[in-house]
C-alpha cells in the first residue's frame, strides 16, 4: 500500500463514522472485468472494489503461471484426472451431496481422493448422472493437508489478496487454514450463502467454468420466507408462493457472473450467492479478512451472539454462568467467540506494532521479514484500534473473564491508539 492509498482509505472509513461498510441498494447490471495486469495496481483494487466492496473478475492473464494450471489440466482443458491420481490419490478429501439436502447444505462424507476421481469418471461415463448421486467435492484443504512438497508451485497469491489476516492468524497457530479446492463435474452445485464470518474470498477457476447469483448485503433480507430463514436454492419456484416468502415481491434481480477457465472472482463481503459448475470445473477458493472487512466481522459475530442468547433465552434467569454458555454455544455454532475474536486482533495487531515501531526509528522501507510495508502495517492499526474499541465497549466482552488476557484488551488499545497517532507522520 502506498501513501495516498493509505490517505484515501482512512478517508473512506471516517466518511462511514463507524457504519459497517456495505453496498447499498440493488445488484449492478454487470461486473467489473479487467483484461490486464500491467494496468491493474493493489491501489486501483483497494480504491476501486475493496473499499466500495464490490465484485469484480480479473482475466485468465492473472493466473497464467500457475503450476496448477499447467499440470492438473489437460491440452483439452479438462481436469487431467491420470496427473491428479498419481499426485493425490491417497489423499482424503470432504465430499459433498448435492441432491441431498440437510437444513440449507449438503451431507459431507470423506473419501480418498483416488475414490472421488472415480466417481467422477463414471459420473462421466453415465451420461452426467451416477446412482451415488451428484457429488462436489468442496472445501479441500491442499495446502493444510497436502502430502506434497511443491505447493508453492499450484498457485502464485495475487498481491490484490495479500492482506489476508485469517490465514495468517492461522498460520501463526499452525492448525488450519481458509484455503480450499473445489472440484466436480457439470452440475455440481453450493447453495444459497455468505462467506463465513462475512470473509471475502477469490476464486480461480484452474478448468471448468462457474456461474454466479450474487446479491449485495441487505438484499438477501426480502428473499427469507415467513419464518425467518434464507431460501437454500435462490432459483426455486417455491419462491414465488408469496404465503411462503412474504417480502419476495421486494426482491431484485441477482448480478449473474459467469466465470471462464484460468479466471478469477473477488467475492465482495457479505454478499450471497449461489454458485454452478457449468463444466467439470476445479478451482482455488480462498476466505480472507483484513482491515476492510473486519468490521463486518465483528457486527456478524455480534449477530451471531443475539442469535445464540435468543435461542437459549428461557434459562437465562436460572442458570448462574448463562453468559458463558452463550459464547460456548456460539463457539461451537459459529466457530469463534468473542475471547477467539480477541486473540485473533491482538497476533495480528501485535505484528503490526512491531513493524511500525521499527518504522518510527527511522528504520523505513519494506520489512521483508515480516512481509509487511509501513503504509499498509500504519492503515491495518486504525482498522483494529475501531474495532478493538467497540469490542472493549461491548457489554458481552465486558462479560469475558479476560484475566489471563496478555496484554489486557484496554492496554492493547491504548499500544493501537499511540502508534495510529505517531504513525501519522510517516
Ligand atoms: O465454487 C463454489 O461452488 C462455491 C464457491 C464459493 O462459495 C466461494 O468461493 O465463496
Ligand atoms: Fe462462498
Amino acid at each position: 500500500m502506498d501513501r495516498e492509498t493509505r490517505t484515501f482509505a482512512e478517508r473512506h472509513y471516517r466518511g462511514l463514522g463507524g457504519q459497517v461498510p456495505g453496498c447499498d441498494g440493488p445488484a449492478p447490471r454487470s461486473v467489473t472485468f479487467i483484461q490486464a495486469p500491467d494496468a491493474f495496481s493493489y491501489a486501483d483494487f483497494v480504491k476501486g472494489f475493496l473499499l466500495p466492496n464490490l465484485p469484480c473478475v480479473f482475466s485468465s492473464a492473472f493466473t497464467e503461471g500457475w503450476g496448477s494450471r499447467r499440470r492438473w489440466v489437460t491440452s483439452a482443458g479438462k481436469p487431467d484426472f491420470e496427473y491428479l491420481l498419481q499426485k493425490y490419490g491417497d489423499v482424503v478429501v470432504p465430499v459433498a451431496n448435492c441432491g441431498v439436502r440437510e437444513y440449507n447444505s449438503n451431507p459431507k462424507e470423506s473419501m480418498p481422493f483416488r475414490d472421488y476421481i472415480s466417481y467422477w469418471k463414471e459420473y462421466i461415463q453415465g451420461g452426467y448422472s451416477s446412482p451415488r448421486g451428484c457429488l462436489y467435492l468442496k472445501d479441500w484443504h491442499l495446502c493444510r493437508d497436502s502430502l506434497v512438497d511443491d505447493l508453492e508451485d499450484i498457485f502464485t497469491l495475487p498481491v490484490y489478496f495479500s492482506s489476508d489476516w485469517l490465514n495468517e492468524f492461522w498460520d501463526v497457530l499452525n492448525v488450519d487454514d481458509y484455503r480450499f479446492v473445489y472440484a466436480g463435474p457439470r452440475g455440481t452445485w453450493s447453495p444459497f450463502h455468505a462467506d463465513i464470518f462475512r470473509s471475502f474470498s477469490w476464486s480461480v477457476n484452474i478448468c471448468g467454468r462457474k456461474k454466479w447469483l450474487f446479491f449485495p448485503p441487505g438484499q438477501e433480507e426480502a428473499l427469507r420466507d415467513c419464518h425467518g430463514n434464507l431460501p437454500y436454492d435462490v432459483t426455486s419456484a417455491e419462491l414465488l408462493d408469496t404465503r411462503l416468502y412474504p417480502r419476495i415481491q421486494h426482491s431484485s434481480l441477482p448480478l449473474e457472473v459467469i466465470q471462464e477457465a484460468g479466471e478469477m472472482i473477488f467475492v465482495p463481503s457479505g454478499w450471497h450467492h449461489q454458485v454452478y459448475n457449468l463444466d467439470d470445473t476445479i478451482s482455488i477458493n480462498h476466505n480472507w479478512v483484513n482491515g476492510c472487512n473486519l468490521a463486518n466481522m465483528w457486527h456478524f459475530l455480534q449477530q451471531e451472539l443475539q442469535a445464540v442468547q435468543h435461542e437459549v433465552r428461557e434459562w437465562k434467569n436460572s442458570m448462574p454462568d448463562w453468559h458463558h454458555h452463550c459464547q460456548v454455544i456460539m463457539k461451537s455454532c459459529t466457530g469463534i467467540n468473542f475471547e477467539e475474536f480477541y486473540h485473533f486482533l491482538k497476533v495480528i495487531a501485535e505484528k503490526r506494532l512491531l513493524v511500525l515501531k521499527q518504522g518510527l526509528k527511522g528504520d523505513t522501507g519494506d520489512k521483508p521479514g515480516l512481509g509487511l510495508n509501513l503504509q499498509q502495517a500504519a492503515f491495518d492499526v486504525g482498522r483494529l484500534a475501531d474495532v478493538l474499541a467497540s469490542v472493549v465497549a461491548h457489554i458481552d466482552f465486558q462479560r469475558v473473564d479476560t484475566s489471563a488476557f496478555s496484554p489486557q484488551p484496554e492496554e492493547l488499545l491504548q499500544q493501537l491508539e499511540d502508534t495510529m497517532a505517531a504513525a501519522e507522520a510517516l
